[in-house]
């Protein structure tokens, strides 16, 4: 069984929104395509409270992009972003919504941010990801999304770690790119056995 996992297409991803990622507007129509060949689409959501600590402006005299030490390690801090009920958290609204069995939101907790599908930034916390896709039978994972060199690299990571076998198809997918994280991302992802197609 195969899923297609569809990571953080969300309005504050695209061109306009707070955490804009060049192009990620552009693979939308790409992702709706693909849906069909799947036994199972998810999507997940980045769902921010209001002050949530991976912000920028919840840490005085610090400013986004910038980076922070978080009980569980450094955190790169962010422009407010897919705040809880706001449109920028909201879905692209050329997303077809309609064929995904499961909606996952993840970055829900105050004090810990959420890159990755399976595990928050303390890399211990599941989101419920996994025993999700064990039960329905999925061993086959195929990602696309926002953004390759966070949100997708760390759950493509940790699927794979988890024993997932793992595609990214990186056409359908776009970079934030920050100091050459993208270049890490790839070699990291290579390194733990996720294809990159
Ligand atoms: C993401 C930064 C902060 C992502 C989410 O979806 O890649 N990046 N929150
Ligand atoms: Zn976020």
């Amino acid at each position: 069984m195969r899923a297609l996992i569809v990571i953080d297409i969300q309005n504050d991803f695209c061109p306009g929104g707070a955490l804009a990622v060049t192009g990620g507007d552009a693979i939308v129509a790409q992702v709706n395509d693909m849906m069909a060949q799947f036994d199972a689409v998810v999507l997940t959501q980045d769902w921010h409270p209001a002050g949530h600590s991976s912000f920028a402006s919840s840490h005085p005299g610090k400013a986004p992009f910038g980076t922070t030490e978080m009980p569980y390690g450094t955190q790169v801090l962010w422009p407010d972003h897919c705040v809880i009920g706001t449109d920028g958290a909201a879905f692209h609204p050329a997303l077809n919504g309609d064929r995904a069995d499961l909606v996952l939101r993840k970055g829900f907790r105050p004090g810990i941010d959420s890159y990755s599908a399976f595990f928050e930034n303390d890399r211990k916390t599941p989101t419920g990801l996994e025993g999700y896709l064990r039960t329905r039978g999925i061993e086959d994972l195929t990602l696309v999304g926002l953004a390759t060199d966070f949100c997708v690299n760390y759950s493509a990571v940790d699927a794979a770690t988890l024993g997932f076998r793992v595609t990214v198809a990186q056409e359908a997918c776009r970079a934030i790119d920050l100091d050459g994280s993208l270049s890490a991302a790839l070699d990291g992802m290579r390194a733990a056995g996720v294809t990159l197609a």
